[in-house]
């Protein structure tokens, strides 16, 4: 990923230069750019403001040294960047934001400072290329910079290879729509503060619950805003029907912005989902139980799963999806565990499929208990995932 940064304080972005951000860049896993706004100025005082006009405090920055910088940054690479403006009037960064910026090639930020940039420079750019206004959260800053750090570190991290642990990444805050649980470390007891016995029980089952629980407890102190979808998720009050004929459309619309991401990762469009019409995604409820999700009306998610014809015993999950904006909250994980519930008795093993280079979805699954099967998978460049129903004698 290229990463170009546009300020008055380019050394505001030295951080970048750190940690495992640092490290990325010196192996070539992302490549930042930070550029002084002053280079595009022409005058002695090299001058970025002025004052507003309407009158008021402070002053704005000018909109010529902004349009030469973009100009410039958008002409030295292949296509354009998406461009990043940080500011308190943006739409709210979320993890999710930062998922679908790291699908990206190439973003570019553009710091404010003073009361602002001239909003013609915004709607210039967003004639030549992608635009995100974008606020780090509900509170003033003086300028861009700090924004940009915090929103260049969390899409970075998810690029493979940054983070040394990609399995780290799943159990974290946002990832799933609940906070993460408290963790502990030696000494078992500091300062006469013990650390909770179950973790020390070495009983995987007993520690996932506990750590279930207080994620839960945590979400809903905490963050009352996230409650509502985790306890109905937990409460299986997830309004989960089977799929009806009129539902195909809003699912061959769905499927095909779900599938997007997953082109993207596996570079192909060869992809039965991205392709289907909806009389293609009938004809597969009749072939599968299939299942939706709606939300206030709207189709949000699917999924579907059926008896392996090959493989007696085998339960087979499929067209696992999530409407992209509402993705990370847990109803992926909602589903899942709905669709492994349907499996009828006898079932001995489970089974899913995704791309090979599907990251996110390998995390999730393997998550989840599955392990991939050695191999390529039952299409091309797809890997199959398995899990094996507690209690019942394997499948070989
Ligand atoms: C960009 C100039 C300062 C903001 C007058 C103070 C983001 N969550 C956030 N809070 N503040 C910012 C932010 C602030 C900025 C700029 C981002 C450029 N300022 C201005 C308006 C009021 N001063 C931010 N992301």
């Amino acid at each position: 990923m290229r990463v170009d940064v546009v300020s008055i304080f380019p050394d505001y972005l030295a951080p970048l230069d750190l940690s495992l951000i640092g490290k990325a860049r010196r192996e070539g896993l992302l490549d930042v750019r930070v550029h002084d706004l002053r280079d595009f100025t022409h005058d002695r005082h090299r001058t970025v403001d002025d004052s507003p006009y309407g009158g008021g405090a402070g002053m704005v920055m000018r909109p010529e040294p902004w349009g030469e910088a973009l100009d410039a940054v958008a002409a030295s690479g292949e296509g354009v960047p998406h461009l990043v403006v940080p500011g308190p009037a943006g739409k709210p960064f979320t993890q999710q934001m930062a998922r679908d910026l790291a699908a990206k090639r190439w973003l570019a930020f553009a710091c404010g400072r003073y009361e602002g940039i001239d909003e013609r420079v915004v709607e210039d750019a967003a004639a030549r290329m992608p635009v995100s206004v974008v606020s780090l959260g509900d509170y003033v800053l003086n300028g861009g910079e700090v924004a940009v750090l915090a929103i260049v570190e969390a899409v970075a991290r998810l690029l493979p290879g940054v983070i040394g642990n990609a399995e780290s990444l799943v159990e974290e805050s946002h990832e799933d729509g609940l906070l993460e649980y408290p963790v502990y470390t030696k000494p078992p007891v500091w300062r006469d503060r013990p650390v909770p016995p179950v973790l020390l029980s070495g009983d995987h089952g007993a520690i996932a619950a506990w750590r279930h629980a207080q994620r839960l407890a945590r979400t809903a102190e905490r963050r009352p805003d996230l409650r509502h979808l985790a306890a109905a998720l937990d409460a299986g009050r997830l309004d989960v029907r089977p799929a009806q004929p009129a539902d195909a459309e809003e699912v061959a619309v769905l499927q095909r912005a779900c599938w997007l991401s997953e082109a993207v990762a596996n570079s192909t469009l060869d992809i039965p989902a991205l392709s289907e019409d909806a009389d293609e995604v009938r004809t597969g409820f009749a072939q599968w139980q299939t299942w939706v999700v709606r939300s206030g009306g709207r189709l949000v998610g699917s999924v579907r799963a059926r008896s392996s014809t090959e493989t007696p015993g085998q339960w087979e999950i499929g067209r696992l999806m999530v409407a992209p904006d509402l993705q990370g909250r847990g109803i992926g994980r909602a589903l899942l565990a709905y669709a492994e519930a349907a499996a009828p008795a006898g079932t001995r093993r489970l089974w899913i499929n995704t791309g090979s280079r599907s990251a996110a979805n390998l995390r999730r699954y393997r998550r989840a208990g599955y392990r991939t099967r050695p191999g390529e998978g039952r299409f091309a460049g797809t890997v199959d995932l398995v899990k094996d129903v507690p209690g019942a004698d394997a499948i070989s």
